[in-house]
């Protein structure tokens, strides 16, 4: 049994910090310039206090709480799931063998690689978030930005903690640079593409949780089943936390849907933009820009990189157990998507080297689920209007194509045709410019901007009229 955390300790945890004074010290010393960094780069809008879910404790049986806090005094813990000491690793050139507690000299570097690139996506999406209390549409969709930003600063925590504890001085430094990349800069960015992107209001922010946040959940699926156990029990105790970014992300997009599929029948019109929503076109380019730059973000459609992670053990499948297979994967063959003679289609590879193809089929059916919920709040409207997903090869960077220009139908397209046929497809400075121009904030309790329904439900039972935040 894991000890309840002490939340009288400068950082609660629930790994036995206060027995290593050395990692402790190294963590408190790293504390200031996480705060200094939450202060210059986190959430802009000063709030007294913010109703906020804060992890506690590990167990089946309450591991959060809920209470008004002010974000300053928020307690950014390091909670790692419950440790099955009889854990095997699953997979890889290692299966069968006991999962390791530390981590073996051969994976070093790889293993570090991982974190970073997992522990800079965590601030990089609070930096991408900050000016977004300004516009707020209620108070409770305020505190649901702000529980995300706090509980992705806590994620931030996940990874230094893994950095600290296992890799020495250079984990350390990287620590130390998890702070000094920022989202955007032109000297020092975020490692990742979409993490660069900006995220200047709602629309983009319920498209970014769920697309993006969704890649996330992916990917620390992925690395649950990592054979570097803490790992695997960091990654796991996060996914829970991931849910509610799940959830923000998928009933924002029900929300906006909804208010301008009432005024396109209200109006009988197929524009909803006059009547003060989003026009449903508009709706349909955010979801494609967010939707690429996400596919971008499993990296190329074969990888050597992947295989290597996979044959060590350090990343494995998403539902990996259930996977009706040698779990090795040595000789299998599988189809990816590539360009053949110039045009997307598919090639067949080692199983090995498609695993970002994998590991992407699997978040793009994850993704029809949401299109296909959109779908029927446009049907239950009484609309002939659909939403869909556009083809993977569309408005690729990363990947096999990323030389290419695809249509959102999969068509190919030269330069000159893409160049005058693009804003039709993802959002123009027009489109942008409107919705920022929906962006006035509603700061008052119990009231909603009019481009957006109410939830359906509040916060931990609360109604939708809770004061949810206090602003200064
Ligand atoms: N942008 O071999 P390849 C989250 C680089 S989100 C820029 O195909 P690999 C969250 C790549 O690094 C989850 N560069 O890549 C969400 C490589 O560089 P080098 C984040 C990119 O390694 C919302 C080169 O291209 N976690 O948690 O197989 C809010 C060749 O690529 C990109 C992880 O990603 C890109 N999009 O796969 C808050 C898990 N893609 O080595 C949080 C850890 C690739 O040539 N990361 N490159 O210098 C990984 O597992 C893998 O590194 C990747 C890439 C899946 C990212
Ligand atoms: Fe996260
Ligand atoms: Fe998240």
């Amino acid at each position: 049994m894991t000890a309840a955390p002490d939340y009288a300790e400068k950082i609660p945890n629930n790994v036995d910090l206060r027995d290593d004074r050395r990692l402790q010290r190294a963590l408190e010393s790293w504390q200031p310039n996480f705060l200094r960094w939450w202060e210059s780069m986190g959430p802009a809008l000063p709030t007294r206090d913010v109703y906020l879910r804060t992890a506690v404790n590990v167990g089946r049986a309450g591991w959060a709480h809920f209470a008004h806090v002010p974000m300053r005094d928020y307690r950014w813990g390091i909670f790692l799931a419950e440790r099955d000491p009889d854990r095997r690793i699953g997979f890889g050139e290692h299966k069968g063998e006991p999962a390791w507690q530390q981590v073996p000299g051969e994976y070093r570097a790889d293993l570090r690689r991982l974190l970073v690139i997992q522990g800079d996506t965590e601030p990089a999406s609070v930096e991408q978030q900050r000016n977004l209390g300004a516009t707020a549409p209620s108070l409770y969709d305020l505190r649901n930005l702000f529980q995300v930003n706090v509980e992705e600063g806590r994620h931030l925590w996940a990874m230094v903690y893994l950095l600290h504890a296992h890799f020495g001085r250079e984990g350390r430094e990287e620590a130390e640079q998890l702070l000094l990349r920022n989202s955007g800069s032109a000297e020092s960015p975020r490692i990742l593409g979409a993490f660069n992107e900006e995220t200047p209001d709602w629309l983009s922010f319920f498209m970014f949780t769920y697309f993006t946040d969704r890649d996330g959940k992916y990917q620390l699926g992925t690395l649950k089943e990592s054979a570097f156990d803490p790992l695997s029990r960091t990654c796991e105790f996060m996914l829970k936390e991931e849910a509610h970014h799940m959830m923000v992300g998928t009933t924002g997009v029900d929300r906006v849907v909804e208010r301008t599929a009432q005024l396109m029948v209200e109006h009988d019109t197929d524009d909803a933009g006059p009547c003060g929503a989003v026009p449903l076109a508009v709706i349909q380019k955010y979801l494609n820009f967010h939707y690429s730059v996400s596919l971008d973000l499993f990296g190329g459609e074969t990888s050597t990189n992947v295989a290597n992670y996979y044959t060590a053990g350090l990343k494995g499948r998403w539902a990996e157990d259930r996977r009706p297979d040698d779990h090795r994967l040595t000789d299998d063959p599988m189809d990816v998507d590539a360009l053949v003679d110039g045009r997307p289609g598919q090639i067949e590879v080692p199983a090995l080297t498609g695993l970002n193809t994998d590991l992407r089929r699997q978040y793009i059916a994850d993704c029809q689920t949401g299109v296909n919920r959109w779908n029927k709040i446009l049907a239950d409207a009484g609309l002939p209007h659909r939403l869909r997903l556009p083809h993977v090869a569309f408005n690729r960077r990363v990947g096999a194509f990323a030389a290419v220009n695809v249509s959102p139908d999969g068509e190919l397209l030269d330069d000159a045709e893409w160049q005058r046929r693009r804003g039709g497809w993802l959002p123009t400075e027009v489109d942008k410019t409107h919705v920022r121009s929906l962006m006035r904030p509603v700061h008052e309790r119990g009231r909603i901007a009019a481009w957006l329904a109410p939830p359906r439900s509040g916060i931990n039972g609360k109604p939708f009229d809770y004061e949810y935040v206090h602003l200064t």
